[in-house]
């Protein structure tokens, strides 16, 4: 009997009202059934808004630095879990057990973070013009919160949103994607022993038409915090749009790695494996190309499907597995479909693209470790998020041309540049259009405390990690305060 898992509203664990259900399973071995979760409608999203609005009154006069006390709590119980989480994480998600440790680790740093934001959470406050005049603007929060979020990193990213809205003094009805709805179980689970009052936060499991844009759409909904597709981000901002409801998106990516011919080649080697292969392609973060030195090519290309070719595929709960299974059958069929478009577009299949079935691995969702090279400029694998282990190698002959290539997409979330020359460097950093650049260093690697997000179709603009997302989560209120005991107009009296 598999377990059974519910949604979490008003502080009460509870089915679906219309009682339907659907299955979790783990994506390295399809006859592991992790759970079932219920299947929401309209109404299940009604209660948990009507619960949150009603919670907001009290947790919105809760002060800020005693709302940090329970993040601190939040922290520590995630420390206390850690291993637990990250495990169930990697059987229902299928990343490896090194990364979804990270994982976890990320939305403890979030935790931390948010607790001392309690402390501060300032804003600014300035001289009147006028004599006898006080002024200051403050933060308050915006109501309830709807927080809609992807597979790829079910602790972290859900953490991104819901400790800074909750800290903001912002009541949260949360929807996790429904293939890893156990982390996000835990993630509640822990959130209610931390002390969050009932209300406070809502869990509802279920699609994304329904139980998503349910939330997007509700009246009640006073602001949306998503993580996921630039498609259906565009939806989602249309939809908020009609009613101004203010809306943060992260989006896709086409995230590449500049190698020039003066860089350490081992480095940018062991740095493209892990942007490229790690969580088997499946991050907004993850390098999708790499544009390459024409004069370092050749040889980095070989360097490159040698250490590919070795990457093990398998259970990311076994040890020594570099590379788990795509996330689903519908992820796979994508890369697939997008190895077909690269062969069709002339690109030259050096490895993989292909299931991998050998023993065990005919049970899950595995793919294998993809490279095309002779990629061109505005082919489809190089402009498209794919999502999975496929990475397309364009060749340039200067910096010039990679910076241009690099931008050529809708996208600009990460990008990477090795080099030993600090003047490229500065270069890079001053022309990339990416909301992220690293120097000698992978396209991932994000970290809790600065901001994390894209510009172009990777965003509207908001940024996550950090303080930004504080900005997002609150109001400012302009205050003024005379105490002339006389009648001043500025502009006019002072003037
Ligand atoms: C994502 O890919 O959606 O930098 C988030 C990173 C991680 C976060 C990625 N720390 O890759």
């Amino acid at each position: 009997m598999a377990d059974k898992f519910q949604n979490f509203i008003n502080g009460q664990w509870k089915d679906a009202k219309g009682g339907q259900t659907f299955e979790n399973r783990n994506p390295a071995n399809w006859d592991d059934l992790v759970g079932t979760f219920p299947k929401s409608t309209a109404e299940d999203v009604n209660e948990a808004v009507a619960a949150a609005k009603a919670a907001y009154e009290g947790w919105r006069l809760t002060p800020a630095p005693k709302r940090g006390d329970i993040m601190r709590k939040v922290g520590d119980l995630m420390v206390a879990r850690k291993e637990e989480i990250a495990r169930e994480m990697t059987r229902e998600m299928g990343k490896v057990l090194a990364e979804t440790r990270g994982d976890v680790q990320e939305g403890i740093d979030t935790a931390y973070y948010a607790s001392s934001e309690g402390r501060r959470l300032f804003s600014h406050t300035v001289p009147s013009e006028l004599e006898n005049k006080f002024a200051m603007a403050i933060r308050v929060p915006i109501g309830v919160a709807g927080i809609v979020t992807p597979w790829n990193f079910p602790m972290a990213i859900p953490t991104w949103k819901i400790f800074p809205a909750l800290l903001c003094g912002n009541c949260v009805v949360f929807k996790p994607a429904s293939d890893t709805p156990k982390t996000a179980t835990m993630l509640v689970q822990i959130l209610q022993e931390a002390g969050v009052p009932s209300g406070v936060v809502n869990l509802v499991h279920g699609g994304g038409g329904t139980v998503g844009m349910g939330i997007v759409e509700h009246k009640d909904i006073n602001l949306i915090s998503f993580t996921g597709s630039s498609a259906v981000g565009k939806t989602i901002a249309s939809s908020c749009g009609k009613t101004l409801k203010p809306v943060s998106l992260e989006l896709g990516g086409k995230n590449a790695q500049i190698v020039m011919d003066d860089a350490n080649l081992d480095l940018a080697l062991d740095g493209v494996l892990w942007g490229a292969f790690g969580t088997t392609g499946q991050r907004c973060t993850a390098t999708s190309r790499l544009i390459l030195h024409e004069k370092i090519h050749d040889k980095f290309v070989d360097m490159l499907v040698k250490r590919t070719e070795k990457l093990r595929l398998g259970n990311g709960l076994e040890p020594n597995v570099d590379v788990g299974p795509c996330v689903n059958e519908g992820q796979l069929n994508t890369d697939h479909e997008y190895v077909q478009i690269g062969k069709s577009e002339g690109a030259k299949l050096l490895c993989g693209g292909e299931r991998a079935t050998e023993g065990e691995l005919k049970k899950g969702w595995f793919y294998k470790p993809t490279i095309f090279t002779g990629v061109k400029q505005g082919m489809r694998i190089e402009q498209e998020e794919i999502f999975g282990p496929v990475l397309s190698v364009i060749k340039v002959k200067d910096l010039d041309e990679a910076i241009t290539v690099l931008n050529g997409t809708v996208y600009g979330l990460s990008s990477s540049l090795y080099t030993k020359n600090v003047n490229d460097s500065f270069r890079a950093i001053r022309d990339i259009k990416a909301g992220i650049t690293y120097i000698n260093a992978p396209t991932i690697g994000a970290e809790a405390h600065l901001p994390f997000g894209g510009v172009k179709e990777t965003g509207n603009g908001h940024r996550e990690g950090g303080w930004p997302v504080y900005e997002f989560f609150s109001e400012l209120k302009t205050v003024y305060i005379d105490y002339s005991d006389k009648l001043q107009r500025a502009q006019i009296d002072n003037y």
